[in-house]
């Protein structure tokens, strides 16, 4: 996926320096288990656990409270003899109550929710962030690696300031392309259908260095680089998802219906505008970010059309399966940001609600 090398100018020399602490990954969707299946295959004895729902046990094969996925890799990636792996990553189910969740500390946890789920789903395990007891203390993490990560970040933010909580939070995205074959019991089938590449905050570059020896092609960014490179995903999101959406139609197909353009650029003006006060707030003091401008932006989300051209995207998705969509974090999160600035985004305002329609239809 080349529509992310603009950002690997920015990176930084990498420390050898691989985490051996325990990851939690909270969230079994597909990029949740293709970072369990790399780690666990790389290094089979990784303190590693997937967390995942009492309510929705029914739904996992737990013979040994373990998932078992069946992985199969990307051709270019295949080791000659075999087309698919077996990898099994135990399992911790979380009670609804949050206050019945004390398994034991966690480290570090890598957030792969729908961003809707994130908070309620970061909450349920908060008491077992940032431990103190009489023999240690556990100075947590958490990694957030979710569409409209920014949106959900501030949503985290306020959860950890009500509950009093500094936990640091570390931002993350990535270009790989994984699906699911099968949603139900027995063996989870994951196809790592597209070989991209991971982003990770240097603040956390010894994740990045063990995602990155677990074939998860990673690189740490400062924490501006990750902002910027963040807004223009956002801004790809905010145009290919929802119209794709509307559209019923892959990302590449997109660029043959007549409307496009002007939808694109309607969305893409008002993000601009959003961002471009940002900057002038010092909210955002990435000079990277200044500098994007409805142009830039455009130029952006056309190199992502193109590198995922036969792609249907995640929303197009969601609406097929009657699924709730993100459209909250992603144009609405636009939308929110515009009214506390003063900036009107009736563009975006129009597809939340375009969106809303066709998710209860
Ligand atoms: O992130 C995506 C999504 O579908 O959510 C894109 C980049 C648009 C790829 O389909």
């Amino acid at each position: 996926h080349s529509y992310f090398y603009m950002a690997t100018a920015t990176t930084t020399s990498t420390s050898r320096r691989l985490c051996r602490e325990p990851l939690h990954i909270l969230g079994a969707g597909s990029i949740g288990q293709l970072f369990a299946a790399s780690i666990r295959s790389r290094f089979p004895s990784y303190p590693l656990t997937v967390l995942l729902r009492e309510s929705h046990r029914h739904r996992w094969n737990d013979d040994n409270r373990e998932l078992k996925i069946e992985w199969i890799r990307p051709s270019n990636l295949v080791k000659p003899t075999s087309q698919s792996e077996s990898v099994c990553v135990p399992i911790e189910y979380l009670l609804e109550d949050p206050n019945n969740n004390n398994l034991g500390p966690i480290q570090n946890l890598l957030v792969t929710t729908k961003s809707y789920q994130a908070v309620a789903a970061v909450e349920s395990v908060l008491s077992r962030m940032n431990t103190h007891n009489a023999d240690s203390t556990t100075n947590s993490r958490i990694i957030l690696l979710c569409n409209g990560a920014l949106s959900v970040k501030e949503e985290l933010e306020a959860l950890l300031l009500q509950n009093r909580r500094p936990i640091q939070m570390v931002l993350a995205t990535t270009t790989h392309g994984a699906y699911r074959e099968q949603h139900e019991p027995s063996t989870q089938k994951l196809i790592h259908a597209g070989c991209g590449q991971t982003f990770i905050e240097e603040s956390a570059k010894d994740i990045g260095n063990l995602w990155n020896e677990a074939g998860l092609n990673c690189i740490s960014l400062s924490s501006q680089a990750m902002q910027s490179l963040l807004w223009q995903k956002l801004a790809a999101n905010c145009v290919i998802n929802p119209l794709t959406a509307l559209y019923q139609c892959t990302n590449g197909e997109l660029l043959l219906e007549p409307n496009f353009p002007l939808l694109q650029a309607e969305i893409l003006e008002e993000v601009s505008k959003v961002l471009a006060v940002l900057a002038s707030n010092g909210d955002d003091t990435d000079n990277n970010c200044c500098e994007v401008n409805v142009n830039s932006l455009g130029n952006f989300v056309n190199q992502v059309i193109r590198d995922t051209s036969t792609n249907k995207s995640s929303m197009y998705q969601d609406i097929v399966h009657g699924h709730r969509t993100e459209i909250d974090h992603l144009n609405g999160y636009v939308v929110r940001k515009g009214r506390d600035l003063g900036i009107q985004c009736p563009a975006n305002e129009d597809i939340v609600q375009r969106i809303k329609e066709k998710e209860k239809s």
